[in-house]
């Protein structure tokens, strides 16, 4: 353990599986039944608002009935245990890191439970359903609430930091991504570059599975904890 000083975690909708929480691109995934450029782009969401609207408030409401599972909380007790900094990123909109306690987390795609004004940027917490009709809580304009979350085309959150996190650390860890989105699929680079011990847990061998200096594959819940046991011993 002390010969990692940074930590930096990747997790996708892989480490949420378990936990009822739909993937994009497994068998049954959001991107079998869906076209993403009709629910997750700019250009779908002004062509039809309403079906923007629907797609998230199910799974807005889905996230209700989700708890955090085993590798959400072993990747808390990293953070709480390991005396270096841990930061996690995750490109997951759900809340289940939180819910699980992490604390010090980036969510590069944002945040399901949360709205954005696009007239006055204002972002609210929101756990109900989101329509046209509903106005800003700070500007009380309507018809302009979108989801605060980052769709195709768009800008991640937090990108300078997540880059300057990357650029310090001696390990990284992705979990439970297929690496087919860009620019999180290009971190591991990122981490390669500062001479970073590469680790890859994934239930199966995903795109960039071959940039990874160590991998395991199985189900989040298992291979998480035991990963994790791992770096509280050394
Ligand atoms: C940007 C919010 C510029 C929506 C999401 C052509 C080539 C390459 C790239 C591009 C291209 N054309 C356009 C691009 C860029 C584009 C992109 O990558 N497109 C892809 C489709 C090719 N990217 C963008 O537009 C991004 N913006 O590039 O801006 C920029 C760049 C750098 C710096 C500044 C500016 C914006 C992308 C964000 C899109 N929004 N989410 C929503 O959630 O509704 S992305 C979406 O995919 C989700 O966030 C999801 O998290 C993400 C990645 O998917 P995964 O999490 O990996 O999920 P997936 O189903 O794919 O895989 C699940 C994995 O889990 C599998 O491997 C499976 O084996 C594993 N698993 C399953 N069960 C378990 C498990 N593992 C463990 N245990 C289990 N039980």
């Amino acid at each position: 353990m002390n010969q990692y000083r940074r930590i930096v975690i990747l997790t996708g909708a892989g480490v949420s599986a378990e936990s009822g929480l739909g993937t994009f691109r497994d068998k049954n995934g959001l991107w079998t039944k869906y076209d993403l450029r009709e629910v997750a782009t700019p250009e779908g969401f002004a062509a039809n608002p309403h079906k923007v609207h629907e797609f998230y408030n199910a799974r807005r409401q889905n996230l209700k009935n989700a708890k955090p599972n085993a590798a959400h909380l072993a990747l808390s007790r990293l953070e709480k245990k390991h005396r270096s900094e841990v930061l996690l990123v995750t490109q997951n909109v759900d809340n289940l890191h939180e819910q699980a306690g992490s604390g010090n987390l980036i969510h590069m795609h944002g945040e399901l439970a949360k709205i954005r004004c696009q007239q006055c940027d204002h972002v609210s917490e929101w756990t109900n359903d989101l329509s046209v009709g509903t106005p800003c809580l700070a500007c009380a304009e309507t018809g302009t609430m979108r989801p605060h979350i980052v769709w195709f085309g768009e800008t991640p959150f937090d990108m300078n930091a997540i880059y300057e996190a990357l650029s310090l650390c001696n390990l990284f860890v992705s979990i439970g991504t297929s690496g087919s989105v860009y620019p999180a699929s290009g971190f591991v680079d990122e981490a390669l570059r500062a001479d970073a011990h590469t680790v890859e847990l994934n239930l199966e061998p995903s795109e960039g599975q071959s940039l990874f200096a160590e991998r395991h594959y199985g189900p989040a819940t298992k291979i998480v904890p035991d990963y994790v046991a791992r770096l509280l011993e050394i």
